[in-house]
């Protein structure tokens, strides 16, 4: 009897030891802290694979930048560090201007017209990420782009001179063209940098606004609605390939499902971010046309500047998005 319990134990033992040895579990590095709805999605996403394969599959998501910083996310998945990760598309940037299509300022300001720019821009930066050997899984966008300032602002005038909060070349650009003094500052961060005085505005969406309670150190909120701008989550493509035909499967199913989500949630956080702050009492403000009409002036010299840097592959996307 105990030597049958013994062998009984060793068979569940030995069960359990191959079973590890075939599940595969992934680290996955996310920028944004937990309560932010990319990550909610993305652990949804995890979820999904982890069902989709009877558990055989793992993606254990380390957010708030808690394994790699937020710039150093897409190098480490192309090194092969880490076989999939999340980032703001836009922070490459200065890598090749077709990542960062997408914030450039009033190009696409709805989330039609958001859908329809990543349409165009997508065979762009899939090509480039193909060559650094990652695959695009999905992309979500942020709530259109507001203003948070300590005081009503009426024109461009109004910025100048302010210390800027910024997360990409693009908007540095934007804030240098407006006259204020940019700095960039990772969300996690965002509140002290307010509360020690090293940045007092920032452009930034609804929900990071509300995530980082701006009440506690700003006044206003104008809704400028100036881009959406995406995050994008792509796998390494050598470790993708070392997954069975079935769990690949199960990862593009559950990417295809989490971007249809993501983009719903989105839209979904516009208005319901927008009531916090003002639940919280930051002032909503709806911008003055002169206000408008100096940053969509900005906005049209930036468009200009990109289109010189962007050569063919910008025409391209402009094109492909303009029909
Ligand atoms: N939140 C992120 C990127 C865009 C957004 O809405 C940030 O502020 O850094």
């Amino acid at each position: 009897m105990k030597i049958l319990k013994i062998a009984g134990l060793a068979t569940a033992l030995i069960a359990g030891i191959s079973m590890q040895v075939q599940a595969q579990s992934w680290d996955m590095p996310t920028p944004y802290p937990d309560k932010t709805f990319h990550t909610v999605n993305i652990m949804q996403f995890a979820k999904d694979v982890e069902a989709a394969t009877s558990g055989s599959m793992k993606i254990k998501v380390h957010s708030g930048a808690s394994l790699f910083k937020h710039a150093e996310i897409s190098k480490a998945v192309r090194g092969g560090q880490v076989p999939i990760g999340e980032f703001f598309m836009g922070l490459l940037a200065n890598e090749n201007p077709a990542f960062g299509t997408d914030t450039l300022p009033f190009l696409a300001t709805n989330y039609g017209d958001a859908e329809k720019l990543w349409a165009a821009q997508k065979p762009a930066v899939q090509a480039l990420f193909d060559k650094q050997g990652l695959q695009i899984l999905f992309s979500v966008p942020w709530p259109p782009q507001g203003l948070y300032t300590k005081k009503e602002i009426k024109s461009v005038d109004d910025l100048k001179g302010l210390k800027f909060r910024t997360y990409n070349a693009t908007l540095e650009t934007f804030a240098k063209m407006a006259g204020a003094a940019p700095t960039q500052v990772a969300v996690p961060d965002i509140s002290q940098a307010f509360s020690t005085g090293r940045v007092e505005a920032m452009i930034t969406s609804p929900s990071t606004g509300a995530n980082s309670k701006a009440w506690d150190f700003l006044s206003h909120y104008t809704d400028i609605q100036a881009w959406i701008p995406k995050n994008v989550v792509v796998v390494n493509k050598k470790a993708f390939r070392k997954l069975d035909a079935a769990t690949q499967a199960a990862v593009l199913k559950a990417a295809g499902e989490a971007e249809k989500r993501g983009w719903e949630m989105s839209r979904a956080e516009t208005a319901a971010k927008v009531k916090i702050l003002k639940d919280n009492g930051i002032t909503v403000v709806q911008p003055s046309d002169e206000l408008m009409n100096g940053l969509r002036a900005i906005g049209a010299t930036m468009l200009k500047d990109w289109k010189a840097a962007a050569g063919a592959e910008g025409a391209a996307i402009l094109q492909a998005y303009s029909k």
